[in-house]
């Protein structure tokens, strides 16, 4: 078998000897062409893996099932394999690389026995940018090649750029037997290597993504002087013309798609004000020499929570998701070869396959029991082009980035915290990241609902030590002079039934107007003992049915929740152990003092 597919030695060793491995009965490079992804379509076709929806309806669209045991991230498998066992830190599931990958080669050896290996390669940014790092994946799933042809930049002109150099990311994935007992998602930073085996579910097996954009990548970023985030990008424009730019990180399902692609509500769309999405998912930062935060996605499209996604709750994902989109796990329309899920219409199919491919009665859904009694799994999605989206920025192409005027947390929170508060400044801001809590959701594996600490969002996605991580970006905070603002903010406060208080969605937009008056300095605020929170008139809420009294409730502060609270944190501080910053230790202090006054 010729395995020089590429004039680059490097890439060619490296295909050769994992060739040797996992012994594929082929060898196909993808070149980014239509042709090419055309011709895997329809191969994908014929053997079941993928399905071809309603041309009409949903042209170029496709439905894939993934195996009923792999339908989310799996973080108890997932692996930061370094040298050293203290630099993957506390948080980090750790196994020591030689050992890694002699077991896994085990479970690799032979895997792709009758099969195409396919050979992706790929940019995450704009290619020959500076922000751009290119990538190789190997896989036996089309389904796979297909997705990350939407989610990255893949072509030839990615190994053009690449040259004779040996700076890119490795990865190799097998689906092998979809094993969950024997399922490793695992990271060498220290290598640039990525092995994932036995999964073909999203975020485990599209290396460009959670793997490569933010577990490699922040790894590299702490090296190299930037960060890598799990946030969105979204620029507000006022009708002078003018945009802001706000990045934002919440965690796994927790509303960032939501908050990315936001239409304003009528008051701010009659006077002008529009909004464009950068990016949903990932962000990779670094100081611009203005010594501000210059921001880009480094993806290529959407790989979006289906469920809850609807012409009210998200009309610009709904329309990107209309073509050329790849659903994973949704509920089959028989009627019309059209897609459901819940959350979509008040109007569920009356004949129907549920997300495991089984004949669904609608009328058996169970709230409590979702995963066996939904038409579409809770974390069921959409594989979208950035192109496609009606409100992209024209700025998603730009090798440049945007600039960042605030940085905003937050996190699924019924109670604790705030509609929103902004925190005294870069150093008292990254302590808010830091003590991030939110409730599980069914994006990962495990347990729906339990509040679990998610420092900035990242708490799966840190390629190295948790406190490292928080140093550097205390050390981000001293290089940009003029970085971004941090604010906090909680869309899912509830009331005593559970509902939740704040309208959420479109509406957000007016507490992201406060948050850009306050990066202008137009705005006052009341100083609290967890920052600067708004003065109750300020939230802009014409047309909206909310009264001064629930306002007024989803701007306090429970002193005696948040000292409860302190308690949590100072334990998880104790669980990432000796590298936490002391500058947090005082922070954490700090508010304690604040709040028992
Ligand atoms: P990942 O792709 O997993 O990183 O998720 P995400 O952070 O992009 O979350 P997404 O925007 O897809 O939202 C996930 C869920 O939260 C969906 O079911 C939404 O309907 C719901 N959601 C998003 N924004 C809001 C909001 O403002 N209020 C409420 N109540 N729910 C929201
Ligand atoms: C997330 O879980 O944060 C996602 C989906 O964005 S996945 O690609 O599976 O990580
Ligand atoms: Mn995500």
């Amino acid at each position: 078998m010729n395995t020089n597919v590429t004039s680059n030695k490097h890439v060619n060793e490296w295909i050769a000897e994992m060739v040797r491995l996992v012994k594929p009965s082929g060898i196909v490079l993808i070149d980014g062409s239509e042709e090419q992804a055309e011709a895997l379509r329809a191969e994908a076709c014929s053997t079941g893996e993928m399905m071809k929806l309603n041309e009409e309806k949903l042209p170029n669209c496709y439905l894939h099932r993934t195996a009923i045991n792999d339908v989310a991230r799996v973080e108890h498998r997932t692996f930061i394999c370094t040298r050293k066992r203290e630099d993957a830190g506390n948080i980090n599931n750790w196994m020591d690389p030689t050992e890694c990958y002699e077991k896994l080669s085990k479970l690799y050896d032979g895997s792709y026995k009758g099969k195409t290996m396919y050979v992706i390669p790929y940019s995450m940014s704009v290619v020959g940018s500076d922000f751009a790092k290119y990538g190789i994946e190997l896989t036996d799933s089309i389904y796979v090649v297909l997705n990350m042809l939407i989610m990255t930049r893949v072509g030839l002109n990615v190994l053009e750029a690449l040259g004779d150099s040996a700076d890119f990311i490795k990865g190799l994935h097998a689906r092998a037997d979809i094993d969950e007992e024997k399922r490793y998602i695992c990271h060498f930073p220290e290598d640039n290597t990525i092995w994932s085996v036995n999964s073909g579910y999203g975020g485990n097996v599209l290396l460009g993504k959670k793997c490569f954009a933010l577990r490699i990548a922040s790894y590299l970023g702490r090296k190299e002087g930037w960060m890598a985030e799990h946030m969105l990008i979204l620029g507000i424009e006022n009708p002078e013309g003018e945009v802001k730019y706000i990045s934002a990180a919440f965690p796994s399902a927790c509303g960032k798609t939501n908050l990315a692609m936001l239409i304003p509500p009528e008051v701010y769309k009659k006077r002008g004000y529009k909004t464009w999405c950068v990016g949903d998912d990932i962000a990779w930062l670094r100081v611009g020499k203005d010594g501000r935060l210059w921001a880009v996605n480094p993806e290529n499209g959407f790989f979006g929570v289906a469920p809850g996604t609807n012409e009210n709750s998200n009309p610009n994902a709904l329309h990107t998701a209309m073509k050329d989109t790849i659903f994973t796990n949704v509920c089959l329309n028989l009627d019309d070869n059209t897609v459901w899920w819940e959350g979509l219409d008040n109007n569920p199919p009356k004949n129907a396959l549920n997300w495991k491919g089984e004949s669904w009665d609608y009328r058996k859904y169970d709230k409590a029991d979702k995963v066996n009694t939904s038409g579409a799994h809770p974390n069921s999605r959409f594989t979208a082009m950035a192109a496609n989206c009606p409100c992209l920025s024209d700025k998603f192409n730009d090798p440049a980035g945007v600039p960042i005027s605030a940085i905003v947390f937050g996190g699924r929170r019924a109670k604790t915290a705030p509609l929103v508060y902004q925190s005294f400044g870069w150093q008292h801001g990254a302590f808010v990241g830091s003590i991030m809590a939110s409730e599980t959701t069914a994006a990962a594996s495990g347990a729906v609902g339990v509040v679990r600490r998610d420092p900035m969002a990242m708490r799966p996605f840190v390629g190295y030590d948790m406190g490292d991580y928080w140093a550097h970006w205390l050390a981000m905070g001293k290089v940009a002079a003029n970085a971004p603002k941090i604010f906090h903010v909680n869309w899912f406060r509830t009331d005593d039934e559970g509902h939740f208080i704040w309208p959420g969605f479109g509406d957000n937009m007016r507490v992201l107007m406060w948050i850009l008056a306050r990066c202008e300095g137009k705005v006052g605020a009341t100083e609290t003992a967890i920052g600067y929170v708004p003065n109750v008139e300020d939230i802009n809420v014409e047309g909206l049915d909310i009264s001064r009294e629930t306002m007024t409730e989803l701007l306090s502060v429970d002193k005696a929740l948040w000292l409860e609270d302190c308690k949590g944190i100072r334990e998880f501080y104790k669980q990432v152990g000796e590298r936490v910053p002391q500058e947090f230790y005082a922070e954490l202090e700090a508010l304690e003092a604040r709040l028992a006054k």
